[in-house]
């Protein structure tokens, strides 16, 4: 399959793009690199080093014989995504690109709207693209468990059977989500939908819990092809925070009463269910959802979980901080999401064991000397 990976520069896409480039499919990276350029601004950095993307894909070829295509440019401008994905020639567009981070949304006007310029516009541009050019091309859109919110009823996969003043019907599941980076996603989603209905598009939206982990088969076969891996107050994400923070001796940050319940996937794992979703694409006319996550736990169950393993691995004893919550959010609440429809298609989860932790906690303590101390705490808050 000749598949195009947006956003292949970064933590999801890179692992992907060369997982799929591995499993023999012709792969394409665009990427405009402003995730680097915003990571230069905020004067913040991935634990990892990572090498310029043009170093990472000559890199791939020489340690494989595998040859990616890039496409540097902005998918925001259409005049870009008509050249490239022309010229690209895609079966599918597994779609990374976007603005991900919450903290980020929520810093000040300009961020909210920089973040759902940028997520909404792209993705628009490259339905009308597919419309246009490719209509048999499936997209393959990462979504976020966090459109969902946290309902006092279980998740469904996508839509909701309702029976409302006698009639039934299936209508998408209800969305309430947590910042403007989230809502970002909800508007992404009708608007595909929408194109799925209206102009016969076919697509699946990942709705993704959050991903922890960084080394895949593909990544660790060379120091230039490792990945990045967050652990700023920003770009960082729960768990990943967490096994870098035990590593330094530093508080684990739980934020409130860490009773915040979420869904968590290994990154081996989000390679392996675009690569499912792939395999078997959505009908034309069909926007199909999978909640792609295999696990669910609360923030402070992690925390305990780091603790553990860290004492096991002989670090010095890892305190937990109860941080006043930064963010709006529920700390108490029910969550049970469903996520069968990734398994019924063959995914076989790798699941969060202390072995892994172990690893996780390694990894971070080969690169302990390049964590910048200052980065930790969580620096914007929701309610300012
Ligand atoms: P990332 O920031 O590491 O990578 C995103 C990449 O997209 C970057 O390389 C960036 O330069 C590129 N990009 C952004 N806007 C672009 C544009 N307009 N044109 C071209 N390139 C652009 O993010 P990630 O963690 O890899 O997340 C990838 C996707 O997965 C996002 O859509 C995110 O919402 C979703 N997701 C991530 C997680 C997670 O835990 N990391 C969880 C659930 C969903
Ligand atoms: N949290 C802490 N301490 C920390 C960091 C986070 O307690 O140091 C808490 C947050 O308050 C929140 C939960 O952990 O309740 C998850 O926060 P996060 O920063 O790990 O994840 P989130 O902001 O939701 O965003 C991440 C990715 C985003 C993706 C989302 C999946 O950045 O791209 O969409 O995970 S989900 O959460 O399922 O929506």
């Amino acid at each position: 399959m000749r598949v195009l990976v947006i956003g292949g520069d970064g933590y999801c896409g890179w692992a992907t793009a060369l997982y799929l480039s591995d499993r023999g499919h012709d792969v394409g990276i665009v990427d405009s690199l402003v995730r680097r350029h915003w990571d230069a601004q905020l004067q913040i950095d991935t634990l990892t080093p990572i090498a310029p993307i043009k170093k990472r894909i000559q890199r791939w070829s020489a340690e494989t014989g595998k040859h990616i295509d890039l496409y540097i440019g902005d998918i925001t401008d259409y005049d870009f995504v008509k050249q490239s994905v022309g010229s690209f020639q895609p079966d599918a567009i597994v779609h990374f690109g976007e603005q991900r981070s919450a903290p980020f949304s929520m810093i000040d006007r300009e961020h909210a709207v920089l973040t759902q310029v940028n997520n909404v516009v792209g993705t628009l541009n490259l339905l009308y693209i597919i419309r246009e050019q490719f209509p048999d091309c499936h997209l393959v859109k990462l979504g976020t468990m966090g459109e969902y919110g946290t309902p006092n009823i279980d998740i469904e996969e996508g839509y909701l059977e309702i029976e409302h003043n006698g009639r039934k019907d299936v209508l998408p599941y209800p969305k309430q989500p947590g910042s403007f980076y989230h809502l970002s996603k909800v508007h992404d989603s009708h608007n595909i939908h929408f194109a799925c209905r209206v102009w016969g598009l076919r697509a699946t939206d990942l709705n993704q819990g959050v991903v922890y982990g960084t080394l895949t088969g593909q990544t660790a076969i060379h120091e230039e092809l490792v990945n990045r891996l967050d652990y700023d107050g920003i770009f960082g994400t729960a768990l990943n925070r967490f096994c870098i923070q035990a590593a330094i001796g530093h508080p684990l940050t739980v934020y409130g009463k860490g009773g915040q319940t979420r869904a968590f996937l290994d990154i081996r794992d989000t390679v392996r269910c675009v690569e499912l979703a792939l395999e078997s694409p959505a009908a034309p006319g069909e926007f199909r959802v999978f909640n792609q996550f295999t696990e669910q736990f609360n923030v402070l169950d992690l925390a305990l979980k780091v603790q553990h393993a860290a004492e096991i691995l002989g670090l010095k004893k890892v305190e937990i901080d109860y941080l006043e919550n930064p963010r709006v959010e529920a700390e108490e609440h029910y969550f049970n999401a469903k996520n069968t429809k990734l398994i019924d298609l063959g995914l076989e989860p790798h699941l969060l064991s202390d072995s892994l932790l172990d690893s996780l906690l390694s990894f971070a303590i080969q690169y302990q000397d390049r964590v910048d101390r200052d980065e930790i705490l969580p620096k914007v808050s929701w309610r300012r």
